[in-house]
């Protein structure tokens, strides 16, 4: 709903050619850490727990649908803000809410210039390539999202979207309408891959919401002692088959979190690990198969730091881990909001408590301090806070 939002009032603003909205409008918001991960496509080595991963769903695919689904992992990340657009055009209607949302979409994604975006999701290539004709296809890519810092959440990331037409000839004869035969297909086939993948883990289905599928779902696995999110899929909106010209058929589609799942599978217990150099880690890997579980070479300790301060309107909390990973990089493993409260005065104060650990080593207090120092600095000086 965010980057709708955002992208529907771009659109509105240039069909009117207003220049009301133009004050807001994006520049590039993309950091250095982020700017150097560009090109580095983990789905591509077949010795790297993202790529052994993408090779294993492949099997799946291709053994249940005899080799129908097409391949795509080298489609470019940089997209335009209308490969997002088509995706959600259909639904604008429905999300004609208020304009003060419009600038949430600029604190989710990362824009290269106004017109320009990493792709948030590989739902972005959907209707080009439903366009040109595919009815069966699978894209593998890198990911870019503003979000929060925990052991499950990472600015970039790879998701494998999936997508699958049928025709009436597939459903008539089940007794279902086609949007019920395809959730049915869908879920099927998920579960199954499920199964492959994991053999017996705990999962459950739940309902949800995206604009481009209806009913859709998400897929939650047991992990770690908590329901982890790993997947969102759904029967795809008539409106964007309709537009690629498959008037008759039914859709359905998938988007995979591939660090989620490979975090289940190879027992990888931090999501920073994926983007780790060190040979400890790598050399794990490297025959390419499935089945290994990793072994943690070591856990260093944590050092937690609190940090509390007044916010302001402006405040939001994909801004403060953005400064925070900008100076800590990946020693830092979490920032969680611990207190929350707000005076007679209508003033909001927030706690934050910053986890810092590296993977790697141990980290002296007096390298702990100069970086809570710095954070401290940044954050004062670029959000509008009040430190306390
Ligand atoms: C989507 O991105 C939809 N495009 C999925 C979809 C595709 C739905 C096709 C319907 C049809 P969502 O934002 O929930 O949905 O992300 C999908 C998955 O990406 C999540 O379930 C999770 O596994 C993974 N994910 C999301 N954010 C992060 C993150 N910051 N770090 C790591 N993985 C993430
Ligand atoms: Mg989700």
């Amino acid at each position: 709903i965010r980057y709708v939002l955002l992208l529907f009032f771009r659109v509105l603003t240039r069909l009117l050619t207003l220049d009301v909205v133009r004050e807001n409008e994006p520049t590039n918001n993309v950091p250095d850490t982020i700017f150097s991960k560009l090109g580095t496509q983990l789905h591509r080595r077949d010795d790297h727990p993202i790529g052994i991963l993408k090779n294993a769903i492949y099997d799946y695919f291709d053994a249940n649908y005899s080799g129908k689904f097409v391949k795509f992992d080298d489609l470019s990340p940089i997209v335009s803000v209308k490969a997002i657009i088509n995706l959600f055009l259909q639904n604008f209607d429905d999300v004609l809410v208020p304009a003060d949302h419009v600038s949430r979409s600029y604190n989710d994604t990362y824009y290269v210039d106004s017109q320009t975006v990493l792709r948030c999701h590989t739902s972005a290539h959907q209707t080009e390539l439903l366009r040109i004709g595919h009815s069966h296809f699978l894209v593998t890519g890198d990911v870019y999202r503003r979000d929060s810092i925990d052991s499950t959440h990472y600015p970039v990331f790879h998701q494998m979207e999936g997508v699958r037409v049928l025709s009436p000839d597939e459903w008539v004869d089940s007794g279902l309408d086609g949007t019920s035969y395809a959730a049915k297909d869908l879920k099927n086939s998920l579960e199954g891959l499920a199964r492959k993948l994991f053999g017996d883990v705990e999962m459950r289905w739940i309902d949800t919401y995206f604009p481009f599928t209806n009913p859709s779902f998400e897929l939650e696995i047991y992990f770690q002692e908590k329901w982890m999110e790993v997947l969102g899929c759904g029967v795809t909106e008539p409106e964007i088959l309709k537009r690629s010209g498959k008037i008759h058929s039914v859709a359905w589609a998938f988007g995979l979190g591939l660090e989620r799942l490979a975090m289940v599978l190879f027992d990888i217990p931090d999501i920073r690990l994926f983007w780790s150099t060190d040979q400890r880690f790598i050399s794990q890997f490297s025959d390419g198969k499935l089945g290994i579980k990793f072994k943690p070479f070591s856990k260093y300790p944590p050092c937690y730091k609190d940090m509390s301060f007044w916010i302001s309107d402006s405040f939001t909390e994909n801004n403060l881990c953005e400064i925070v990973r900008g100076i800590a990089g990946d020693l830092v493993e979490e920032v969680r909001l611990i207190d929350n409260f707000t005076n007679k005065k209508g003033l909001t104060s927030h706690c934050y408590r910053i986890v810092y650990r590296s993977m790697e080593r141990s980290l002296t207090d007096e390298e702990i301090n100069q970086l809570q120092g710095d954070v401290r600095d940044a954050v004062q000086s670029k959000l509008m806070i009040t430190l306390r």
